[in-house]
């Protein structure tokens, strides 16, 4: 075999696990310039602009798999839209320009870009709909978290794993009415909570260093396309997660059936929501426990940018110091 020969043999190409940095840094890029201004659909907006201008730039064959909505409500990004040059590998999407809006326009921490590309038919085409989620990061025995245990449970099972008591453990649980019998489950317990106002992608990945983040566990119910990127992180880093689709009525199942989900009880592991070569990147838009968020220097743009790929589990973190400011 030559060289392109095994790079393909390997999976995804290589040589995207560098260039899918930009995609995330431009989006941040043009969302920072509006943090803080309470206008979440203007951010947003630049955010998806900049991502797919700088996405169709990428030498791939891509689909949208998951993406700013349907076609009818999403002019751009939506699922289905093909993207890159058209000439590469025929790769799966899933992205979010701006995953936490109004953290953005509040200028609160852990806003973020982000994309995972994997390859062709291997992500969870999964409807937008709530998922129930429940996340721990890497070094644990297999099996131990359980989306149908109490809270009770899985903290103190994870507790003994980790060898402190329950009381030294943190999980990070988005602050929803909806939730408010999981927060008093939790905090019966005697473990801490991180309560969060969005941005639950950010809040899976980082049960996968708690000693940076400080957060140990995920647990709650966001969006199902946040589930999927934040899966395909977690098969980059290891770590578990567990996802069930809520399919709550009949019109959802069938939503759910259309694309392809027969199953509407099934539990997803990460390994199922994201499967074979995964490649995911995430640049902070807002200062945040894993990343920093874009600087803007008198003469510099500053972005902080982590890329992650399954195959090889290499985490790279990229500080970029962008001179060329027309380019954004
Ligand atoms: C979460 C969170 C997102 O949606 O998935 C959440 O990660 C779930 O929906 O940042 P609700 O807001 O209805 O609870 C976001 O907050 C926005 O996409």
């Amino acid at each position: 075999m030559n060289i392109a020969q095994n790079i393909a043999a390997a999976g995804l190409d290589r040589i995207l696990t560098m260039e899918v940095v930009r995609v995330t840094e431009r989006a941040a890029v043009a969302a920072a310039r509006l943090r803080g201004r309470g206008d979440e659909k203007a951010a947003d907006q630049v955010a998806v602009d900049a991502m797919r201008q700088e996405l169709n730039r990428l030498a791939i064959k891509g689909t949208v798999v998951i993406g700013e909505g349907e076609r009818d409500e999403a002019p751009m990004l939506y699922i289905g839209e093909e993207v890159g040059t058209g000439k590469g590998p025929a790769v799966d999407i899933a992205l979010d320009p701006l995953e936490g809006t109004t953290i953005c326009a509040k200028n609160l921490p852990n806003a973020l870009a982000v994309i995972a590309i994997a390859e062709k038919g291997s992500l969870l085409f999964a409807p937008d709909v709530y998922m129930d989620k429940i996340a721990i990061g890497p070094g644990y025995p297999e099996d131990l978290i359980d989306i149908d245990a109490s809270p009770a449970e899985n903290l103190a099972n994870l507790a003994k794993a980790k060898g402190v008591a329950v009381s030294d453990v943190t999980a990070c649980i988005l602050d929803r009415p909806r939730h408010a019998r999981l927060i008093e489950a939790v905090r019966a317990t005697g473990a801490a909570i991180r309560l969060i106002g969005d941005g639950d992608v950010a809040g899976v990945i980082h049960t996968t260093d708690p000693d940076e983040t400080g957060i140990d566990i995920y647990l709650g119910t966001g969006g199902a396309p946040e589930g999927v990127l934040a899966a395909a992180a977690l098969r980059c880093t290891g770590g578990q997660m567990l996802g069930r689709l809520i399919l709550d009525t009949p019109e959802k199942v069938a939503r759910a059936q259309k694309m392809g989900i027969s199953d509407p009880k099934r539990i997803y592991r990460a390994q199922d929501m994201a499967r074979g070569d995964v490649l995911f990147a995430a640049t902070g838009v807002t200062d945040g426990n894993l990343l920093d968020g874009v600087k803007f220097g008198r003469t510099f743009v500053t972005t902080h940018t982590i890329v992650l790929r399954s195959s090889s589990r290499t985490v790279r973190e990229i500080k970029a110091r962008h001179q060329d400011l027309d380019k954004f």
